[in-house]
Formats: structure tokens, sequence, C-alpha cells
């Protein structure tokens, strides 16, 4: 009886954390620290919706679909103009009116996807569908220097995993240097600036920024393939084309995932267990022990042995009892404080879910329950960090429980 109270309480927290962060048409990340529209948490919010207000989830990715530029690059942030003083770095330094000039993990067709599963009806569908090849397309024709078929970002925040260890290497030949001023507000709102990136990774943010703004927004300082993003589009690419099938609406999303998929197997490194890296600039490829590393263990249909290989890799390294590290536990770079330099994000253990999913499930739930919904926790004693009531946490807490009932 007290365990289904506890239960009961749970869900209706997660459901306030998302009613608390509504702005309308879009739920921001979390008052103190994020105050505008970012796109992969809008729709890991969307999905948490699902559980309370199908419409209210449609509006939250019609927002995000609507958001896209016309080359179909859904930017990583909208501003809301009455909270620019709130956010480090703003408009003013990006240089386009109300988004960044950068995108996030492309988990889009996802999202919808899964709100269909939950009984989505829309006039719009066939529009959304139509948006959503548009921005699939826009990675191959601007985030695919060499035709690879796969996904280079143009920043480390366009991964959404800003200070992962994968990005010191390429940084390293970024200046510091930038006509902007370095302002920020981030780490006078959490408890302890040791959780958040250094002030040295910022100053190079910003002079990546100012890269992007000087070259029409095409990147020529920072060009990094990354697994991660790869495999996030490849399975974006399988739920666009099931969603087509299911509406009549023509595209060549399921090939395109192929090619994917056979390109990511040639960037499987043997030796660590890990998926490579690739300096687009330099025209090198590395390897970094990141949980980024190995989403290709998600895809189904990999060669059996390189997914063996890999899933053993993920097992020893990263699965604790708290959920799974974003960086090697066994590695000399491992920070269990650290943003995303070790600690556990729940967003990322969602994706594993299905590989894991009652340790998943049970190292979520114990995590909520003792230290709320935060942005992050600590994989050495599962202690909350960075912000508070935390949207993305709140709503894939709605979906994985929903999901075990
Ligand atoms: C920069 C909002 C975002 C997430 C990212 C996370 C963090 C921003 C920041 O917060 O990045 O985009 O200011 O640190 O790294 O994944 O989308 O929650």
């Amino acid at each position: 009886m007290k365990k289904l109270f506890l239960m009961k309480n749970l869900i209706e927290s997660a459901k306030s954390v998302l009613k608390e962060n509504d702005r309308g048409k879009m739920t921001i990340p979390s008052s103190k620290l994020y105050p505008h529209m970012w796109a992969w948490d809008s729709v890991f919010a969307a999905m948490g919706w699902a559980h309370i207000d199908i419409k209210r989830a449609e509006a939250e990715l019609a927002y995000q679909l609507d958001s896209a530029w016309d080359n179909g690059m859904i930017p990583h942030i909208v501003f809301d103009k009455n909270h620019l003083k709130d956010y480090f770095p703003g408009p003013d330094i990006w240089g386009h009116g109300s988004s960044t000039t950068i995108t996030q993990p492309p988990v889009w067709a996802l999202g919808l996807d899964y709100l269909i599963d939950k009984g989505l009806q829309s006039d719009r569908m066939m529009e959304y569908l139509a948006q959503l090849e548009k921005t699939h397309l826009f990675f191959y024709k601007h985030r695919d220097p060499e035709h690879l078929n796969l996904v280079a970002i143009s920043h480390p925040w366009e991964s959404g995993m800003d200070n992962s260890p994968a990005w010191d290497e390429p940084l390293q030949s970024v200046s510091t240097e930038s006509r902007f001023e370095l302002n920020r507000v981030d780490v006078k709102k959490v408890e302890n600036p040791d959780e958040r990136p250094s002030d040295l990774e910022y100053k190079k943010y910003l002079r990546l920024v100012q890269d992007l703004r000087s070259n029409e927004f095409s990147p020529t300082e920072f060009l990094t393939y990354d697994p991660f993003m790869s495999t996030i589009l490849y399975l974006s690419e399988l739920a666009l084309d099931r969603m087509a099938k299911k509406y009549g609406f023509e595209t060549k999303a399921l090939q395109r995932a192929n090619l994917i998929k056979s390109s990511l197997m040639n960037f499987f490194d043997p030796q660590t267990g890990r998926f490579l890296y690739r300096d687009s600039l330099k025209k090198e490829n590395f390897t970094s022990p990141t949980l980024a590393s190995l989403f290709p263990v998600l895809i189904e249909e990999l060669d059996p042995q390189i997914r063996d290989r890999a899933l053993q890799t993920l097992k020893s390294e990263h699965l604790t009892e708290y959920g799974l590290t974003t960086f090697s536990k066994t590695d000399k770079k491992f920070d269990d404080v650290c943003y995303w330099r070790g600690p556990v994000w729940i967003n990322t253990n969602f994706f594993f879910w299905n590989l894991f999913p009652e340790e998943l499930y049970a190292s979520v739930k114990n995590l909520i329950t003792h230290h709320g919904f935060r942005e992050y926790y600590s994989p050495i004693d599962g202690s909350g960090l960075g912000a508070t009531n935390f949207s993305w946490t709140a709503a894939l807490f709605l979906v994985m429980n929903k999901e075990r009932l």
C-alpha cells in the first residue's frame, strides 16, 4: 500500500514538473537555468505530455517543427524575449534573431511516432511528415561534409552533450579568442560551478559561434562526426518510414537508414569495442570512451559480432547501480559531477531502456525517489546535480512508467 502511494506521488510530481515548466506551446527545461525552448528537451517533454494531454503534446511538437529554418534545420534554442537576461549566450551573440544557428539531436520523428502510438490524430499529419523529411535531409546536405551518410556536428552544443570528453581533442585547435565578452550566468545558478563546463570551454564555444556567424552559418573551425548523432538520425529515419507507410507519405527514409547503418559499421573499432568519432577538418578518426560511442548498439540489425562486443563494453564500462554513465567509469578522465563527463542522465539512459528494462527502470525510479527530478545524477552515490525540476527527467519517467503497466 505504502509503495503504491509513493508511486502515485511520483507520477503526480512528474506531471507537476511539466505543468510548472509549461509556457503554453513549449515547455522550458527548467526555470532557473534554461528559460527558453530547447529542441530535444521539447521533444522529450512532448512525450511526457502525451500522458497528460495528447493535444498539448502535439502543440509542443508542432511549435518545434514550425520553428524550422527554410533549409530544414530546427534550431537548438528558440529564445523567449522576456528572459534574455537569464541566459547566456543570447540572440545578440548568435546574430540570427530569435533562434540559435545550430541544431540538436534529430529526435523529432521519434517524438511524433510516439505521439501517434499514444493515439494522436491530427489534420496536420502530412505537413509534419513533410517537415521531418526536410529536416532529415538538412543533415545529409549540411552536416555530412565527406558524404559518409553520417552526421558531423558544427558545435559541441549541437550534440546535446556539450562538454563531452570526446570534444576535447577537436577543440584543441579552436582559439579562445572571440569578439564576445564571456558573461556566464549558468555558474551562478548551480550549487557547485564544477558541475558546469569550464570558462576555457565556454570561450571556445563562443569562438565557434563567431565562426558560424562569419561564414553564413557553415562551420569552418569544428566539424566532427559523432556516432551518437548518426544513430539518432538512423532511428528517426526508421520512425519516419513507419509513419510514412501508415499515412501514405513518400520518402526514401528506409534506404537512407540502411546507408547510415552500413557506414557506421566501418567506424567500429574492435580494440576498444566502440564506434569512432571523426574529425572532419583533420580527416582523422579518433576514439573516446563515451556512452555516445556505444549508441550504435541500438541498431538491431548491426553485425551480431560487432553488437555483442559493443554491448560487452557498455556493461563493463558504463553500467552502475544508478544507471549508465555518460563516460567510461574506468577512464582517468571520468568525473562523477561534471555535466557530460561522467554523470548519469535520464534521457541517455532512456534510449538503452529496452536493453536493460528492469535495471534501468529501477535505477531511474530510485534516483527520482531519493533526489527528485534533477538534470543529472552522480553515478557514485546517486545524488542529484544541475538544475532542479527538470522537464525531460519528469517526462521520461512518465513514459518509462506508463510503458511498464
Ligand atoms: C546549451 C537544455 C540544454 C540541453 C543540453 C544540455 C544543456 C545548454 C547549456 O542544456 O545545454 O545548449 O546552456 O548548457 O547540455 O543537452 O538540451 O536542457
